[in-house]
């Protein structure tokens, strides 16, 4: 068995103030010998570009810092969701069944911060690596809908839509993108109550999603781990397992998390500057005229 030896790069806030943190060994890696050259590459950002570059299968996990450039508040950290509101009070099922006009006035006014949003560059740089033609896995904990919005196809919303609702009682699932006034909370045509289309502490998460995302972090090249705390499980073990199945782990987030350690390389800064800077996109044919 030939093993690879990875170094693992933070960035700090100032460009070239980067460190080798630890040193250790994997087994081999599908990216092979390409992979073992570019290892030695002299800055963390040129580093995970060229992985991502010579990547043929790319998996990502997005979080809500990858929308918060485009407006949408994060749920934790400064101006976080949970800041001023207990997840208790409105993302369980207990909190529905005890208040449903509450948790819908709450989900009513996400809307309304969501359907005013656009995609930002951090969103379109990943909607570009799969227009690229690379094999790619785009799964988000995100309900905001932006990365279907920025051209992403091939995605996997492990924690539901916030355009969806379903049927407490038949289980109907309807899309509605219209935020206007209605008796909350709604009611479905059979009479029962609907509830917003997204998963809940306690809920398990859509089976298709998640085995699929866990397929995808076990068989690509790279993972890229993005705008996440990288605190609610399952999602949060995704990156583990790409790391144990033998993958790159690029991390992009403002802060270091509890993910941080792990990751190969661990770029702070702001999604929608260095997932541009990461995802290098060839000139359309146009654009070379
Ligand atoms: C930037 C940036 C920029 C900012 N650029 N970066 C103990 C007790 C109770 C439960 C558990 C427990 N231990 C484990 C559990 C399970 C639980 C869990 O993980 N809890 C932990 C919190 C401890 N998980 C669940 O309950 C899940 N279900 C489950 O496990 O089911 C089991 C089961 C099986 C079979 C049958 C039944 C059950 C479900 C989890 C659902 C999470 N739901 C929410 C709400 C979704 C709906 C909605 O939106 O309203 O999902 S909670 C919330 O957290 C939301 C997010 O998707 C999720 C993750 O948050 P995310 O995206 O990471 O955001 P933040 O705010 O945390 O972080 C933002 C990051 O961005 C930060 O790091 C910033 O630095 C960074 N950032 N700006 C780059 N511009
Ligand atoms: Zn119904």
């Amino acid at each position: 068995m030939v093993a690879t030896v990875s170094e693992v790069l933070t960035v700090g806030f100032f460009p070239g103030a980067f460190s080798a943190k630890l040193t250790r060994l994997h087994g081999p890696n599908r990216l092979g010998a390409v992979h073992a050259a570019k290892q030695l590459s002299a800055h963390p950002i040129s580093q995970a570009r060229d992985w991502i570059e010579d990547a043929q299968s790319i998996a990502v996990l997005t979080g809500a810092g990858i929308s918060a450039e485009s407006g949408i508040p994060t749920f934790r950290g400064p101006g976080g969701l949970w800041n001023n509101r207990r997840p208790e009070d409105l993302a369980t099922p207990q909190a529905f069944a005890r208040d449903p006009k509450l948790v819908w006035e709450w989900y009513v006014w996400r809307r309304e911060r969501v359907a005013a949003a656009q995609p930002n560059p951090g969103h379109q740089a990943l909607a570009k690596v799969e227009a690229r033609g690379v094999q790619c896995t785009l799964i988000t904990q995100n309900v905001d809908g932006l990365h279907r919005a920025a051209g992403s196809r091939n995605l996997l919303e492990l924690h539901g839509n916030l355009w969806r609702e379903r049927c407490v009682v038949c289980g109907r699932e309807v899309e509605n993108h219209d935020s206007s006034a209605r008796p909350l909370p709604p009611r479905c045509s059979c009479g029962g109550m609907l509830r917003p289309g997204v998963v809940w502490f306690g809920e398990a998460l859509p089976a298709a999603a998640i085995d699929q995302a866990v397929q995808a972090a076990q068989h690509c090249d790279v993972f890229l781990v993005c705008g996440t705390s990288a605190v609610v499980y399952p999602a949060a073990a995704l990156p583990q397992r790409a790391i144990a199945a033998g993958a790159r782990v690029i991390e992009v987030n403002l802060e270091e998390t509890p993910f941080s350690q792990f990751a190969h390389v661990s770029l702070r800064g702001k999604c929608g500057e260095l997932l541009p800077q990461i995802i290098r996109v060839p000139p359309c044919p146009e654009s070379l005229i």
